[in-house]
């Protein structure tokens, strides 16, 4: 398998979209995702908060097979075991799941392990412990995720780039409208749900949102 720790990742992280079944609005995960690609995501996360496991993996598995196929990063949200199994690219943990030094012993070197600090002193412990990116939010106020509390805001996002060497995505309502002043507070992607998996045209509201980061990112002396 590729390594896509180190100088992969960054690229890989400019366009970030998380699956969510309930938000697609009857599309399967492997359409959207397909879509997304198209436009231009760089990374695909599986998010499987309930439903048997036998769907996450088989869903799982034409998510893998496509973005190998694609060249995109692949991760599976808070499950190592179900990241293992799928031969994922990467896993992310949250503060509620298994933590990042355990992660890490679990998956090795290969898989690329992110996390989803709440604090400074978090974002700070992960690295310390192994993780490869850090994803903070919410930038913006979301619907998506009730329990991700208040939007944290831009100068959080801002301070934790500060902290830390590795590199971290924005994520929490952010839109095209709104994606380039999460790169100029010096996240090196954005991470979206619903702006890319519940739009109209799923492969439009990607290419959008990839030219607004491009564009930001380049602007970057
Ligand atoms: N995690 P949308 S916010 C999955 O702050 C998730 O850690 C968040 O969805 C965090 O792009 C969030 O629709 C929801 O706002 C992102």
């Amino acid at each position: 398998m590729v390594s896509w720790r180190g100088t992969r990742l960054r690229d890989a992280l400019r366009l970030y979209v998380i699956t969510d079944r309930a938000l697609a609005r009857g599309r399967p995960e492997s359409e959207i995702a397909r879509q997304a690609i198209a436009g231009g995501a760089t990374a695909i996360q599986l998010r499987w908060k309930s439903g048997p496991l036998s769907e996450a993996l088989r869903v799982g598995r034409e998510l893998r097979e496509l973005c190998s196929r694609e060249g995109a990063l692949f991760v599976v949200n808070d499950r190592v075991d179900l990241a293992l199994a799928l031969e994922a690219d990467g896993v992310h943990v949250g503060v509620t799941d298994l933590p990042v030094a355990e992660t890490r012993r679990l998956v090795g070197d290969q898989l690329v392990v992110g996390f989803s600090p709440e604090t400074l002193e978090q974002a700070l412990e992960a690295e310390a412990a192994g993780a490869d990116y850090l994803g903070v939010g919410p930038v913006y106020p979301t619907v998506t995720k009730p329990d991700a509390g208040p939007a944290v805001g831009l100068a959080h996002v801002q301070q934790i780039v500060a902290a830390v060497r590795i590199p971290v995505v924005g994520i929490g309502g952010i839109t095209a409208e709104n994606a380039g002043t999460v790169i100029r507070a010096g996240a090196v992607g954005v991470a979206v749900i619903s702006a890319v998996v519940s739009a109209d045209d799923v492969r439009l509201a990607a290419a959008q949102l990839r030219r607004v980061v491009d564009e930001a990112l380049a602007e970057r002396p």
